[in-house]
């Protein structure tokens, strides 16, 4: 295998780092390389700088020092080196969350009138009332009085579970009866998502908690409050003003970005700008303006999860995951990109400073120092929008066309699956239900379910981890759910769509793809939509036939690229809500500690009745999470599954 083809697997970006060579451009991969030798004691966790005592580091061979100036062993100096990373990966998502609530309320409190009308001062509106409404009712509020004020009502509700002190949030309440047992017996429920993460960051501060459980406990309630609540607002909010996902084609890869047109490339996390530079992009008088400019038309397309959100609801063409943000501009062809927050590398200002691409930053949450910045608000959102395209627009003459160069790579999708889909998919609209999929485990059909997500990491040949776990997983009929930039990878490789059930999965999982007309892997959204998972789950539950709790189901879910402290996050609040993960990348740092990798991968499972397992290859991966699922399975006296016979003569 040649060096390129060691960092991916994607033509499309092979293609662009043979460019990149060419011309001396510095990427991601080269600065891993120059990287080299990483810190060993960071790699094992045992590194600490938390006072002015240390920095501290825990020699992992016996050696030297076993103990920290204060006194703090290897376990708790991994413990809360990890436990620090968790409440980092919960607020991004949470803080997510609060800009919806935020936006959400600021919708309600100015819409004197419906949109269009006098008085309307903002470019948003309550575009799912339905969704809105069975929110209300599922908290209690009365739901006969005008829009607004119930939306209000939901908004300072939600706003109000950041600063919750006491008692529990909402949400936890759409877990199963044995589940919220569960989490009142460890202790883990959470109260205020605000709380949560201070609380866990109090006790990692030096002198505080030294016992490498308790902090994980705290660690877990704090995902949790990630995982049930944050998250969870996030994705139902952003339903209720942005409108809920429905099933939709589209594209996905570089060769989305069109060589005859102004190509911007949103990217990040969250949608609410996003979307209205989705339609800023249609705005006739642009169209008109990029074609007064020499170029065809004006080509919006995603990069990352900001990708997913406008891929769910509008179909937006996908231009890569999150190894191909700099590869996006290597093709020559980007007039702006246009970032929000999250997973934005640095290194894009140096990059886009190789091309005539401009850089833009939105959020005053997150600037580079010299970056065009246009800041979005809400109140202005159309304008800001409108803005920034036209920065696109009036950038393409600058484009030099000797140096575009864009992958043909492009393939089809599709996406927006969400617990409501899934519903009608399987029963139909007037019998919308889950048994159908609960009757499919039940039966041996299906073997069970994978949750697959997460990001890139160049220490792993790019999209390879994701596309071979997926793809055996499927093999052996496990319908598998997609968030994040895993979702985007293994949709580069064609498995999202029906077609690739035939191709690719199990004679089980095809009967059930072909009956229903689904892929075999269901593009469910970004990163905060791994609450989706969390709530199909509670679905199959309380349709019944596969236990009380979430940890009962033949489910399993895994992280194989991951690289951010959001997918740590999401990993435990898989596992403390009872799914069995399996960590791919690295085993967030923490084999410096035997205590605590014992921990993670036993002893948690007696707390929360779930464990992580850290897995280098995907093989491994896919026997791990296959092991699991075939072991619950057994536990719920479940039928053999169905074709194992034939599989085993077909590999
Ligand atoms: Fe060293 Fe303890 Fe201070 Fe950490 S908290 S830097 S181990 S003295
Ligand atoms: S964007 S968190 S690299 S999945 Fe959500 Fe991708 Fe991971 Fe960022």
């Amino acid at each position: 295998m040649s060096k390129i083809e060691q960092k991916s697997i994607d033509l499309a970006s092979q293609q662009m780092l043979k460019k990149a060579e060419a011309e001396g451009i510095q990427t991601v991969w080269d600065r891993l390389e120059e990287m080299q030798p990483q810190c060993g004691f960071g790699q094992l966790g045992v590194c600490c700088s938390v006072c002015s005592m240390g920095p501290c580091r825990i020699d992992p061979f016996g050696e030297g020092a076993s103990l920290g100036v204060c006194g703090a062993n290897a376990d708790t100096i991994a413990a809360r080196n990890l436990a620090r990373k968790i409440a980092v990966g919960g607020s991004a998502h949470s803080d997510h969350g609060r800009d919806v609530v935020n936006t959400l309320l600021m919708c309600a409190k100015h819409t004197a009138h419906k949109k269009g009308e006098k008085g309307h001062s903002h470019d948003y509106e309550i575009t799912d009332e339905k969704k809105l409404k069975e929110l209300a009712q599922e908290f209690g509020i009365d739901i006969n009085k005008d829009i607004n004020k119930i939306a209000e009502e939901v908004g300072n509700l939600m706003l109000s579970e950041f600063g919750k002190q006491k008692g529990q949030l909402l949400f936890i309440k759409r877990a199963p009866q044995k589940r919220q047992e569960i989490w009142r017996k460890t202790g883990i429920i959470p109260r205020g998502i605000d709380r949560e993460v201070v609380e866990l960051l109090h006790t990692t501060t030096m002198g505080v908690d030294n016992d490498y459980r308790n902090l994980m406990l705290t660690g877990l309630r704090c995902a949790l409050a990630d995982g049930w609540g944050g998250s969870m607002i996030a994705t139902d909010l952003q339903d209720v003003l942005l409108g809920k996902p429905v099933p939709v084609r589209s594209k996905v890869n570089l060769g989305v970005l069109k060589e005859d047109q102004v190509n911007i490339v949103v990217h990040g996390h969250e949608p609410i700008l996003s979307e209205m530079a989705v339609k800023a992009s249609r705005d006739p008088a642009l169209v008109k303006l990029a074609k007064e400019k020499g170029a065809k038309g004006i080509n919006l397309v995603g990069m990352c999860c900001t990708a997913n959100e406008v891929l769910m609801r509008q179909g937006v063409p996908v231009a890569g995951n999150f190894l191909q943000q700099e590869l996006a501009i290597i093709t020559g062809a980007v007039e702006v990109m246009m970032v929000d927050v999250q997973c934005i590398m640095p290194a894009l200002e140096q990059i886009a400073s190789c091309f005539h691409t401009k850089l833009i930053t939105t959020s005053p949450k997150a600037r580079f120092p010299g970056v065009k910045h246009i800041q979005f608000s809400e109140e202005r959102a159309y304008e800001v929008s409108k803005q920034i395209i036209k920065e696109a627009i009036d950038n393409f003459p600058n484009r030099i066309k000797e140096r575009v160069n864009i992958p043909p790579q492009s393939m089809d999708l599709v996406a927006g699956f969400t617990k409501e889909i899934i519903f009608q998919i399987l029963g139909g609209t007037y019998r919308a239900s889950y048994r159908p999929l609960n009757e499919g485990i039940i039966s041996g059909r299906l073997r069970g379910v994978a949750g697959v997500v997460g990001c890139n990491n160049p220490k792993q040949t790019h999209d390879l981890y994701h596309v071979e776990l997926v793809k055996e997983l499927i093999k052996k009929d496990v319908l598998v759910l997609q968030t994040g930039c895993s979702a985007i990878a293994c949709a580069k490789a064609g498995l999202l769509v029906p077609e690739a059930a035939e191709q690719y999965a199990g004679r089980g999982l095809q009967e059930i793809c072909a009956a229903v007309g689904i892929p075999p892997v269901l593009h469910m959204g970004s990163c905060v939509d791994n609450s989706r998972i969390l709530t199909a789950a509670c679905e199959i539950i309380k349709e019944g036939g596969l236990g009380n709790d979430l940890s009962d189901i033949p489910a399993a879910g895994a992280a194989p690229e991951w690289m951010s402290e959001k997918a740590i996050t999401i990993g435990f609040y898989f596992v403390g809500s009872g799914v069995f993960t399996v960590i791919g990348a690295e085993p967030f740092a923490v084999l410096g500690s035997k205590n605590l990798t014992d921990y993670l991968t036993k002893g948690i499972e007696q707390d929360v009745g779930a464990k992580f397992a850290f897995a280098e290859e995907p093989q491994e991966m896919a026997r791990l999470m296959i092991e699991h699922i075939d072991r619950k399975r057994k536990a719920l006296n479940l039928k053999p599954v169905m074709y194992e016979e034939q599989l085993q003569v077909k590999s």
